[in-house]
């Protein structure tokens, strides 16, 4: 079963997450910041692996550890259900195209964390939300969850879509890298003997 759950309690924030890489891409997630709700819902329902997040963090701060520590806490019950990551395929890439938006994203689940962002928003806000947030998610679940990860803007204009589009660019990168690859059976991808 590739499943993960675990909770993460800081004096900043309180999170418990779940996921099921081999899911049918549902959620349930409750973070108290709307716009990332929003976000993470797209990246359960683009990447089929189901999600559950429950936050409760110092928002009367800003949304700022909320958001990354969602992430950290996703990266870890991402790397947790993956394993030792037998049989996956391990890459994956996409370009989403969303209306003015066109993100490109390349991944690697290779235990080499490593964030490469070109994600220029042309506002610093979406509604009540900080745009530099959506780096900070990435950025801790890259390195929480082991992954390279490449996300480039190639066309865009609405910072909305431009978000969106980059979580469901990644959710679709992450769909392909977690599935097993059925020419691989239980074979680890890579010549090292281990990821
Ligand atoms: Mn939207």
């Amino acid at each position: 079963m590739r499943k993960a759950s675990l909770s993460r309690t800081t004096n900043e924030t309180k999170i418990t997450v779940a996921i099921n890489l081999d899911g049918t891409g549902q959620s349930d997630i409750q973070t108290g910041v709307g716009f990332f709700d929003h976000m993470l819902d797209q990246l359960a329902r683009h990447s089929l692996i189901d999600i559950t997040v429950k936050a409760t963090g110092d928002l009367h701060i800003d949304d700022h550890h909320t958001v990354e520590d969602v992430g950290i806490a996703l990266g870890q019950a991402l790397a947790q259900a993956l394993g030792d990551k037998r049989g996956i395929r391990r890459y994956g890439s996409f370009h989403l195209a969303m209306d003015d938006a066109l993100i490109r994203c390349a991944l690697d689940l290779s235990a080499r964390p490593f964030l490469v962002w070109n994600m220029p928003f042309p506002t610093a806000k979406i509604g009540t939300f900080d745009t530099e947030l959506v780096r900070e998610f990435f950025q801790a679940l890259a390195i929480h969850g082991g992954i390279t990860l490449h996300v480039d803007m190639i066309h865009g204009f609405n910072s909305h879509h431009i978000a969106e589009a980059g979580f469901k660019a990644v959710a679709r990168a992450l769909r392909e890298a977690v599935e097993p690859d059925p020419r691989r059976s239980d074979a680890i991808p890579s010549t090292k003997g281990s990821l």
